[in-house]
């Protein structure tokens, strides 16, 4: 028995850097959460550097590992945690484990991170687009798009978010196909990254909504989406009526970890503005434990 939660979370793992489960596991545990680790891909290192190395784990493998977990009665989460998926075969395997793990748990909250792309760019096969709106966001609990995957998943992708009224009526959408509460995690709105977090607290009343006005920091950081969706499963957990609050405490983590990584590099001399950044995980842990309230969501 745990008193926050146990969490399953299907990501990436590389050997050097942060981003998947490597930027997930850490502060999710810091948070004092058990987290159970399956690694869907094992990477020398992320896919933005010049190259890389490592074996991707395909769905039946995925099975495996659930059903050594079945056999000994090891099932029983509170949460499950998905982010970047490279396959429909994979995806459609997370399907069936949200279908198990919610035959144990009818409770197992699904944190999905539905990773398909940014600024109007696919990194995924295309076909993954209509598995994760079809099939996907109707069983998600709480899914964290960013902009881009906000619009393909409620078909805006021709009529770009691009104002808050947007983003607040793709909530509505997104809340009408499934998920209880929605976090568009970065919406581009003249200099500033817009956060829209939206939650339905029952079918009679319109959500409740808000946003957090964030600058954006002039350097380009890798495994942030997955950082924040951690964050946000792990801070909404315990403030599971209060997305907002919820919200401020992740983006104030996250913002105060973004600026020691960027002083770090530039102490070290390095150009930050050249290349993408990995992120201070590890040395961030303190902002992560015990953030300093630094950023106000304003309600609508
Ligand atoms: P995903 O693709 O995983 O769904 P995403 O594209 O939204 O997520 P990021 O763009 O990395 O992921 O943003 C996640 C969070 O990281 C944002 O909400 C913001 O708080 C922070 N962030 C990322 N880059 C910057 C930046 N350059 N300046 C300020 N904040 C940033
Ligand atoms: N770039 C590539 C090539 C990726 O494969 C991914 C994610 O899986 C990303 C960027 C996303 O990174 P983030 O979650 O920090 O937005
Ligand atoms: O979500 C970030 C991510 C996840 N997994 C792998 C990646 C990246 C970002 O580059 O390369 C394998």
């Amino acid at each position: 028995p745990s008193d926050t939660g146990r969490v399953l979370s299907i990501q990436s793992h590389t050997v050097q850097g942060y981003v998947g489960n490597k930027s997930a596991v850490f502060p999710l545990q810091l948070l004092g959460y058990d987290v159970d680790p399956i690694n869907s891909v094992q990477f020398s290192n992320h896919t933005g550097y010049p190259t890389f190395k490592g074996h991707v784990l395909n769905g039946q493998q995925l099975w495996d590992l659930i059903g050594g977990l079945e056999a000994n009665d090891l099932l029983y989460y509170t949460h499950l945690l998905t982010g970047y998926i490279g396959s429909v075969s994979f995806l459609n395997k997370v399907l069936e484990v949200v279908h198990k793990l919610r035959s144990v748990n009818p409770n197992l909250t699904y944190v999905c991170d539905p990773v398909m792309g940014d600024e109007g760019k696919l990194y995924v096969p295309e076909d993954l687009v209509s598995v994760y709106r079809e099939k996907v966001v109707p069983v998600a609990s709480m899914l964290t798009p960013n902009q881009f995957e906000a619009e393909l998943l409620t078909k805006l992708s021709y009529c770009r978010i691009s104002s808050e009224t947007d983003g607040r009526e793709a909530c509505n959408i997104l809340h009408a196909a499934g998920p209880s509460k929605v976090v568009i995690t970065s919406i581009n709105i003249d200099g500033n990254l817009l956060l829209i977090g939206s939650h339905q607290k029952d079918k009679e009343h319109p959500p409740e909504q808000f946003k957090i006005v964030i600058p954006k920091i002039p350097a380009y950081f890798t495994g942030t989406g997955d950082l924040m969706t951690a964050l946000l499963l792990g801070w909404s957990n315990k403030y599971p009526d209060n997305l907002d609050k919820a919200a401020e405490l992740a983006v104030s983590s996250l913002q105060a970890l973004l600026q020691r990584t960027l002083s770090d590099y530039r102490r070290a001399g390095f150009d930050s503005q050249s290349s993408s950044l990995e992120i201070r995980l590890i040395q961030s842990q303190d902002d992560i434990r015990n953030p300093k309230l630094t950023f106000k969501a304003d309600k609508y």
